[in-house]
């Protein structure tokens, strides 16, 4: 089939009319503060991200409404109303205060997705407490890490995650007051007899309300601190790039461990009173299409990772089903390729529309809306109320380019609500991602005439796999810390369904034979520390491992050899090797 390389939109044809027809014309028209003033406030001032996405539904025309229909991994299924959610909510929150949860305290959430995640992320926010919330599939060594560099009050998990993934680091955690484990009869007790009522702190917009943590190339993880006052721009964000509308049916597939999963999957479509698609399995094509099918969403917000593995899977099983109610599907993490915008019009009548932001960014910010004419390949343009442009850093600064179709990096003028506040404990980290009152991305892009934008590579070595920021040091670090391995240097080796996979060059210690067994035990070792989900997919074992000068590992270098490319500047290498 012949392809344009744009798919032109009529928005007079949509089925619902959009909220965003003009992009221009908002733009012009868009403030911040008007943004905020459709949303609610506390009462007497001030604001919380959990007023606004359960207490002011809850306490409305919409609280009879299904805010979370939760689809169990076993096959049950759990709707919850807006007025219900407040319930658990406000328990949740009294039990966190009773512990002794208090403003600004750091509240740790390792559970898979289950209503009491939600329960206890939002209860926590009502404390003003700061949230942390962790990929189930962490291993022992990054949640410790974690809880450590955040200094984690409480640990919210479950029994059987406990035993996982958190039992032999527990002594290691010493800021940890307590841990709760949500499905222990210890923790019913105390949920069931607290009230369901509940005093809200009175939080203000930049007061801190999420902890992600995010992936550098060297060094520990990076915090990134959010504010309450994000809730602006998840809701704004909901309203023009997911389109969200009162009656809809949307389902973010993204975990709450991961930022998207967080900020849309559970932010941004309650802000809106929407009833959201909670799946606590893991991907299954046919599991997938069913609950797109059967629980007529709307609107679906996905990423390439599973968009590729449905490819993958074939358009057969796609067959199977039909999605008559499926109105808007989109995507984030990953460059979209063209190839799957057109998959999404053959299989789901509809084309995916990409969109692009990061933690730091906290929301989205360059999207392909439903009014806008799609160009496959494209992550589309700017949102309302941000403004991005491409910069050239140079010595003496950086300078902004003029012109189009000119490859630099993204950067986007500083001050929109849900911008990271700070790195952690990393001032000086931070203040490097500023420069002239722009924030600089780290990603590379280019912008074209017609003002889309197109991702190009990111600057740095962080690994993105299957959607999920990787970074190469603390993979490597744990490798090292088995006695056969001398040194590692990790990269990511582009695979066509998961973007990359984590690959990792071994260098043994004297005595030690490179072997399969070998590395059959340190791919144990490194899932067993790290999770299935960070953990490096291939070893190779190589005498010895390319350096700078100054000693650190040219994971570049290491990754134009495997991949047979040109091996660039060596001038910074050392020695032979
Ligand atoms: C939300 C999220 C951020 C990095 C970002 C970029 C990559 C995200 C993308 C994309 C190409 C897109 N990325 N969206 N690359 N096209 N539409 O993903 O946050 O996990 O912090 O990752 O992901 O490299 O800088 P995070």
């Amino acid at each position: 089939m012949a392809r344009a390389t744009v798919i032109r939109k009529n928005a007079a044809e949509l089925r619902v009319a959009p909220n965003l027809r003009d992009l221009d014309a908002e733009r012009a028209a868009f403030s911040w503060d008007a943004a905020r003033r459709e949303l609610q406030g506390l009462p007497g001032g001030g604001l919380n991200i959990a007023h606004e996405a359960v207490d002011r539904h809850a306490s409305g025309p919409r609280a009879a409404h299904v805010a979370l229909r939760w689809l169990a991994a076993s096959g049950g299924v759990r709707a919850i109303s807006y007025a219900e959610l407040a319930g658990a909510v406000n328990r949740f929150a009294n039990l966190l205060r009773g512990l002794g949860v208090a403003k600004g305290d750091a509240v740790f959430v390792l559970c898979g997705r289950i209503p009491e995640l939600y329960a206890a992320v939002l209860g926590a926010l009502k404390c003003g407490a700061v949230v942390a919330p962790l990929f189930s599939a962490f291993g022992p060594q990054p949640l410790k890490t974690r809880v450590n560099l955040g200094r984690g009050k409480v640990l919210v998990t479950t029994a059987s995650l406990y035993e996982r993934r958190v039992k032999k680091v527990a002594g290691e955690m010493p800021t940890l007051e307590h841990v709760l484990q949500v499905d222990g009869a210890d923790f019913r007790r105390m949920f069931d007899s607290s009230p369901a009522e509940f005093e809200i702190e009175k939080t203000v917009p930049e007061d801190p309300s999420f902890l992600h943590f995010t992936s550098g190339t060297t060094g520990m993880p990076k915090g990134a601190v959010h504010v309450h006052g994000a809730v602006v721009a998840h809701h704004a964000t909901g309203k023009y790039a997911l389109d969200l509308h009162p009656e809809d049916v949307f389902w973010c597939t993204a975990d709450p461990g991961w930022i998207t999963g967080t900020s849309y999957g559970i932010v941004a479509p309650l802000a809106h009173g929407v009833t959201s698609i909670v799946d606590e399995a893991e991907f299954d094509a046919e599991r997938w299409y069913r609950i797109l099918q059967d629980e007529r969403v709307t609107v679906w917000y996905t990423a390439p990772t599973a968009i590729r593995l449905l490819m993958k899977a074939g358009a057969g099983i796609a067959r199977q089903f039909r999605f008559p109610q499926l109105r808007f599907v989109a995507s984030v993490g990953e460059p979209l390729n063209p190839e799957a915008v057109w998959w999404g019009k053959e299989v789901l009548g509809l084309p995916i529309h990409d969109n692009w932001w990061q933690t730091e960014t906290g929301g989205i910010m360059i999207a392909n809306t439903p009014a806008m004419d799609v160009k496959p390949g494209s992550m589309g343009k700017p949102l309302p109320g941000i403004e991005a442009c491409i910069v050239h850093r140079k010595n003496s600064g950086i300078e902004i380019v003029g012109n189009d179709d000119v490859e630099g990096e993204l950067a986007l003028r500083a001050g929109w609500p849900s911008m990271f506040r700070g790195y952690l404990g990393e001032e000086a980290r931070y203040r490097k991602c500023f420069a002239d009152g722009l924030y600089l991305t780290g990603d590379l892009a280019r912008r074209d005439a017609d003002g889309y934008y197109w991702f190009v590579g990111r600057a740095d070595d962080v690994i993105k796999s299957a959607g999920h920021l990787i970074g190469p040091f603390e993979v490597e670090s744990v490798l090292m810390e088995h006695p056969a391995v001398a040194e590692a240097g990790v990269i990511g080796k582009p695979d066509p369904v998961v973007g990359e996979i984590v690959k990792a060059f071994v260098s043994l210690k004297a005595g030690f034979v490179p072997a399969e067994e070998l590395k059959m035990q340190l791919l144990a070792h490194a899932r067993k520390r790290l999770g299935a989900a960070v953990a490096p997919k291939e070893i190779a074992f190589a005498a010895q491992l390319p350096r700078t000068r100054s000693g650190k590992i040219m994971r570049r270098l290491l990754k134009a050899r495997e991949l047979g490319l040109p091996e660039g500047d060596l001038s910074t290498l050392e020695g032979p090797t």
